[in-house]
Formats: C-alpha cells, sequence, structure tokens
C-alpha cells in the first residue's frame, strides 16, 4: 500500500472555535504510532452530541475535527496492534473498551475509564480523538472494532453510536416489558432508535413527545402510537402523559438533553416502578432537581450511554444482528450526502429535516 508509514494529506473538517460553522481543510495525519490503528474514514453520522461539541455545550479543546459515529477499513496499524489489521472493516468507538479498568471489569456499565489520553502534553478528550470528520484518521486500539466483512459500510456507522445508544437504552439498559407502556423525549435520531427498541420489546403504547412535529410521521411509522408537542398543550407534558396512561408509563426515556425533560420524562414514570432513561447530553454547569418525595416511593432514575453495551465486544454483535435481518437500521438513516457537502448536511440537520444524515466519503 504506498500510503504506508507516510503521513497522509486529506479532507477533514475543523471546528476552530465555539459555534462556528465546520470549515473544510487538508490535514496532515501522521502514520499510527504503536497501539495505533489508521483508518480510511467510509461512512459517518451527524449526531446530535457532535452539534453539542461544535457549539461548545460538550467542552473540547479547540481547534479539534468532530465526528464519532464512524465505519471504515483499517489502512494501517502501528506496532503492537493485534485485534484488528489493515483492510479489515472497523467501527469507531466513541467510548473504549481497555477490558482493564474498573469500568471494563465490572459486568454492569461501560463507561471505560480511559477516555481521555494526552497529545504533546495537552489534554484530548476521546470523544473526538476519534475525530471521524476526517477521510483518514488516527484512533487507539481500544477505540476501534472489527466487524463482519459482509457489513454495508454506507450505513453502518450508525451502529457505532446511534443504534446502541436507542435501541441498546430500550432492549439493554431498561429492559422494556412486553405491553409496558413508554414514553420518548425526543424524535431525533436517538429517540428514534429508543422508539425502534420499545417496539421490538413489545411495548403496547407508547407516546412520542418533540417541539418539530415534522418528526411525528416517521415516528409513527417506527413504532410511536401517540405523538406529544409540549408547545401546543395547555399543561405540563408530564401532566398530560400521566393522563393518558393513569398513573404514568412503565418507562420514560430523555434523547434531548435539557434539564427540564430531564425532569419531565422522571415526573411522567410511574410512582412506583417506573423507570427514567436518561439519554441526553446537558451542558457541564446544568442541573435539574426532582421532589425529593417522589424518589423514596420506587421509581428508578438511570443514565445511559451507548446502551450499557461493552462497545468492542457488542458491538460486531449489532452488526451481525442487523445482517440477520434482527434489527433494522435503515429506518433511521433518512439522509446520505457526500462528506464534501458537509454544511448541507447540517443545514438539514439544524432544520430539523433529518433523523441520521450520514456523510460518505
Ligand atoms: P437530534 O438533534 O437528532 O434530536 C433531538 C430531538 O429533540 C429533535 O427532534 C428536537 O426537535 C427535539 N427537541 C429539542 N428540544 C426539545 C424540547 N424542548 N422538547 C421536546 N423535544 C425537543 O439529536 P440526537 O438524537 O442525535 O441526540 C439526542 C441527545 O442524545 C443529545 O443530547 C446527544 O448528545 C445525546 C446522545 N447521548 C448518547 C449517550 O450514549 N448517552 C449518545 C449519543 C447522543
Ligand atoms: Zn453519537
Amino acid at each position: 500500500m504506498d500510503t504506508l508509514g507516510k503521513t497522509i494529506t486529506c479532507l477533514a473538517a475543523i471546528a476552530w472555535k465555539t459555534n462556528s460553522s465546520l470549515s473544510l481543510e487538508e490535514v496532515q495525519v501522521e502514520p499510527p504510532k504503536a497501539g495505533e490503528v489508521r483508518i480510511k474514514m467510509i461512512s459517518t453520522g451527524i449526531c446530535g452530541s457532535d452539534d453539542h461539541a461544535i457549539k461548545g455545550i460538550i467542552p473540547l479543546k479547540y481547534p479539534f475535527i468532530p465526528g464519532h459515529e464512524g465505519a471504515g477499513i483499517v489502512e494501517s496499524i502501528g506496532e503492537g496492534v493485534s485485534s484488528v489489521k489493515p483492510g479489515d472493516k472497523v467501527l469507531t468507538l466513541i467510548v473504549p473498551q481497555c477490558r482493564e479498568c474498573s469500568a471494563c471489569l465490572n459486568p454492569k456499565g461501560n463507561f471505560c475509564e480511559k477516555q481521555e489520553f494526552t497529545c504533546k502534553g495537552e489534554k484530548i478528550y476521546h470523544s473526538f480523538r476519534t475525530s471521524t470528520f476526517s477521510e483518514y484518521t488516527v484512533v487507539p486500539e481500544i477505540s476501534v472494532v472489527k466487524i463482519d466483512a459482509a457489513a454495508p459500510m454506507d450505513k453502518i456507522c450508525v451502529i457505532s453510536c446511534e443504534v446502541p445508544t436507542g435501541y441498546g437504552a430500550a432492549v439493554h439498559s431498561a429492559k422494556v416489558t412486553p405491553g409496558s407502556t413508554c414514553v420518548v423525549f425526543g424524535l431525533g435520531g436517538i429517540g428514534s432508535a429508543i422508539v425502534m427498541g420499545c417496539k421490538a420489546s413489545g411495548a403496547s403504547r407508547i407516546i412520542g413527545v418533540d417541539i418539530n412535529e415534522e418528526k411525528f410521521p416517521r415516528a409513527r411509522a417506527l413504532g410511536v402510537t401517540d405523538c406529544l408537542n409540549p408547545s401546543n398543550l395547555k399543561k405540563p407534558v408530564q401532566e398530560a402523559v400521566k393522563e393518558m396512561t393513569g398513573i404514568g408509563v412503565d418507562f420514560a426515556f430523555e434523547a434531548i438533553g435539557l434539564a427540564e425533560t430531564m425532569v419531565a420524562a422522571w415526573d411522567s414514570c410511574h410512582v412506583s416502578h417506573g423507570v427514567c432513561i436518561i439519554t441526553g447530553v446537558s451542558p457541564p454547569n446544568s442541573k435539574f432537581s426532582l421532589s425529593a418525595q417522589t424518589v423514596s416511593t420506587g421509581r428508578t432514575l438511570k443514565g445511559v450511554c451507548l446502551g450499557d453495551y461493552k462497545t468492542k465486544d457488542c458491538f460486531p454483535q449489532l452488526v451481525t444482528a442487523y445482517l440477520q435481518n434482527k434489527i433494522n437500521i435503515d429506518p433511521l438513516i433518512t439522509h446520505q450526502l457526500p462528506f464534501d457537502q458537509l454544511h448541507k448536511a447540517f443545514e438539514l440537520y439544524h432544520a430539523g429535516k433529518t433523523i441520521r444524515c450520514v456523510l460518505l466519503f
């Protein structure tokens, strides 16, 4: 391979400062060092977390190359890398799996402690050490996983974030039960995947909440039985949900990232056994308070990252489940655009037109 051992000059999207529009630039991608993997990206999704990072809601050090929901092919590997080889199809992992830290060794949860690494003495956060908005990227071996060679690379990137986060929150974290009632706050990429998981688990009623009614038809097609737009209600949305279900839902999910909708999700839960799952990511200084009395009656509040899946162990299994027609990721991807049309893709995202727009390299 003629790129082997050489620095590659390629196109990447750079966030230079908070809230500025991304700038497509030529960057130099060095060969992988020991323990690193260089990937030729094939596809990457635009996730709400990328938008949060660009806006500074998830604080990262500027300038950085955003993107984490990526699928690609290994171009070359550094010394000591054994789990992937050049030519392998891979997904990038926004949460790595080192298999050594206390989080990885515990059967519950997945929030690996090796989230950060240093570069030239500065701390770089792992979310964007995946940096998939680039034709080539270099990631640590713990942040990449080999997948089935039959995977369709123009779509499979959503199994690197949207599918495990949403579908996994419902089927793996909450373990939604047949015949149960659910409410999903936010019907974007993650919320849509949650709806899919609730439906697959046999929920009898799925209430979808969003301020953008353009999201409702697709949400209904995925399994939402009732749509609520809080802006059109004369009462707080949680009261509407309680009235619709008698005493509250069995499972509530928040997929927006706002303190007020997290509280609304909690208040929508059945007073005795309701489970409230938070997947939305909020700014670091954001806080919410719950009525203390509502806590002692038995409800559960749980934050969930990537559906609690151990990423390296489980993402290849999700890919296989898709290839075996056990999960259908296709309705979660509404747009596909060439990478150099990134700005158009973000316009569509900000206009609320997309569930997931996948960029193709
Ligand atoms: P998205 O922008 O596709 O969806 C957000 C949805 O929320 C949109 O449909 C909005 O219209 C809707 N919305 C916005 N404000 C309100 C409101 N006040 N009331 C009701 N609806 C509203 O983003 P996404 O689905 O990609 O991501 C959603 C969140 O999940 C975001 O906070 C992201 O950072 C987080 C996330 N978490 C994980 C994880 O593992 N925990 C992974 C990936 C994304
Ligand atoms: Zn994501």
